[in-house]
């Protein structure tokens, strides 16, 4: 296809499949799920991905890369601004995830979200094929059902939200909150993580909107009907664990923990750095057991990965200084010479790296006050392939509907974490493998091509009328 031209399949998304290298300017492929998960599905169709490329590159033209064509939105530092970092990322992020932090209310900020969804709407608009589907991604991008279709009424219209949708309570503190739930109406179909977040949506287009809802079916007055339904994210399992089966990987975790000294217990937690996932409560969690005599740094470490995120955000720099001072206290008060009681990396890095860590934790600690999903605990989970290991896992977090055999604790109870952190660093082996086996076994049957497959088919019945359909993503 044409680099152009337009196409039967659209996926538009906050950000492009791929980032630019700071030192060469060379494209390439970002970290993250998203990309594996459509990219079958992409070459398939020859479909065009519409993103934002980061940064404020103006002229950056539509460019193939890797059999994928690219279609950037720029951006002025204006409009990353108001619209991301301000309305996306300090209004609708703290208010969906439960108010972790107080969003801020500003109209201009919502004046630049209208424009820059319009625009992605436009450029939607431009691209896809008559009858063609779009696929739109994520909170940032709320207003482009409804925008695109008043552009283009022939398109098959779906929509994926990859945060929690909270309950009515809290969305309609929204001054706009009636604008943004008839802006993903203009989607045949609605994916939320967890049945819960459909049934929120439904509930308010109900009462804020008045239109007529059936169960998860929703009826307009123009005769549509939309869908809000429940569609669990997964992660490339197979390619996951094949990582963590690699010689390379097997000889980096083996480093690791010679690294770290060899201790009998490796705790571990991987986020962005984010105050939604809990690093600091489960830090202090950690330093209390130590404190407390039951366990010692002589035997013990907590290696916590924060990977950089969202740092022009005030919240999370204030985050940042939060857990440096943190991390000094405890390993000021608590550790020894050479004995750090928590080894904490403010860095991302390669995957390999990642699976390295997995494989050489003896328990993963994964405490969001509130999560859509938590990929990290899914991946945790792929790599132990000797189904040794031990997870504890947030009741708040959306995987936690499906690894019901991890030690599951509340985030905001620090007594019933230090219990959990325990009893899962001194379960029997026998019982870790009964329940590491049991949450394999889920997560290889839900993965994310299933995930994408899932929702390209209902939407195809959602919305069947015209009878196109997308090839189907290929098996390997
Ligand atoms: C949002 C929702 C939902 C992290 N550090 C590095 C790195 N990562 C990768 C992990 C994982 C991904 O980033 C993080 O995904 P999570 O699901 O844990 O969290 P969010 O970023 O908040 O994602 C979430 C998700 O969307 C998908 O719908 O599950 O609830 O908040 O894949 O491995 N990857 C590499 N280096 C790092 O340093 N390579």
């Amino acid at each position: 296809m044409p680099v152009n031209g337009s196409a039967e399949l659209v996926i538009v998304a906050n950000r492009l499949p791929v980032d630019r290298d700071d030192g060469t300017g060379e494209w390439r492929v970002s970290p993250g799920g998203l990309v594996t998960a459509l990219e079958p599905i992409m070459r398939a169709n020859e479909g065009i991905w519409v993103g934002w490329p980061g940064g404020t590159d103006a002229d950056v033209t539509p460019f193939e890369y890797d059999g994928m064509t690219l279609d950037p939105v720029a951006l002025s530092a204006q409009e990353i601004e108001g619209f991301y970092e301000g309305f996306s990322n300090a209004t609708i992020w703290p208010l969906y995830h439960d108010l972790v932090a107080k969003p801020e209310f500003h109209r201009e900020w919502w004046d630049r979200y209208v424009d820059v969804n319009r625009r992605f709407a436009e450029r939607a608009a431009d691209r896809a094929a008559k009858d063609a589907t779009v696929w739109i991604q994520d909170y940032q991008l709320q207003l482009v059902p409804q925008l695109l279709r008043e552009l283009r009424p022939d398109l098959r219209i779906g929509f994926f939200l990859h945060i929690p949708f909270p309950p009515a309570e809290l969305f309609q503190q929204l001054p706009w909150r009636r604008q943004l739930l008839e802006g993903l109406l203009g989607a045949d179909l609605i994916g939320f993580q967890l049945p819960g977040g459909a049934a929120n949506f439904v509930r308010l287009v109900r009462q804020r909107v008045g239109h007529k809802t059936h169960r998860d079916l929703v009826y307009l007055p123009d005769g549509r009907t939309v869908r809000a339904a429940s569609f669990p994210i997964s992660i490339d399992y197979e390619a996951f664990e094949d990582l963590a089966r690699s010689e390379p990987v097997k000889d980096r975790a083996a480093s690791v923990r010679k690294a770290l000294g060899d201790p009998d217990t490796v705790f571990l937690g991987i986020d962005r750095l984010d105050y939604t996932k809990g690093i600091y409560a489960r830090l202090r969690a950690f330093s209390e057991l130590i404190r407390d005599g039951e366990l010692d740094v002589d035997h013990t470490v907590f290696v916590q990965v924060a990977t950089p995120s969202r740092e022009k955000v005030e919240e999370y720099r204030v985050l940042r200084d939060e857990i440096d001072r943190l991390v000094g206290h405890i390993n000021g008060d608590l550790g020894r010479i050479g004995r750090p009681a928590i080894s904490y990396l403010h860095s991302s890095y390669p995957r390999e790296e990642m699976a390295a860590l997995y494989r050489a934790a003896d328990v993963m600690v994964v405490t969001p006050y509130r999560d859509g999903m938590n990929l990290v605990a899914k991946e945790y989970v792929a790599c132990r392939w000797d189904d040794d290991g031990a997870l504890v896992l947030s009741e708040f977090a959306g995987s936690a509907a499906e690894l019901r055999q991890a030690w599951q604790v509340n985030p905001y109870d620090l007594n019933g974490m230090k219990a959990a952190l325990l009893d899962a660093a001194r379960a029997e082996p026998r019982d870790r493998q009964r329940r590491m086996r049991a949450m394999r076994k889920t997560v290889r049957q839900a993965d994310v091509a299933a995930w994408a497959t899932a929702f390209l088919d209902e939407l195809d019945k959602v919305r069947p009328p015209h009878g196109k359909k997308l090839k189907p993503t290929p098996t390997s």
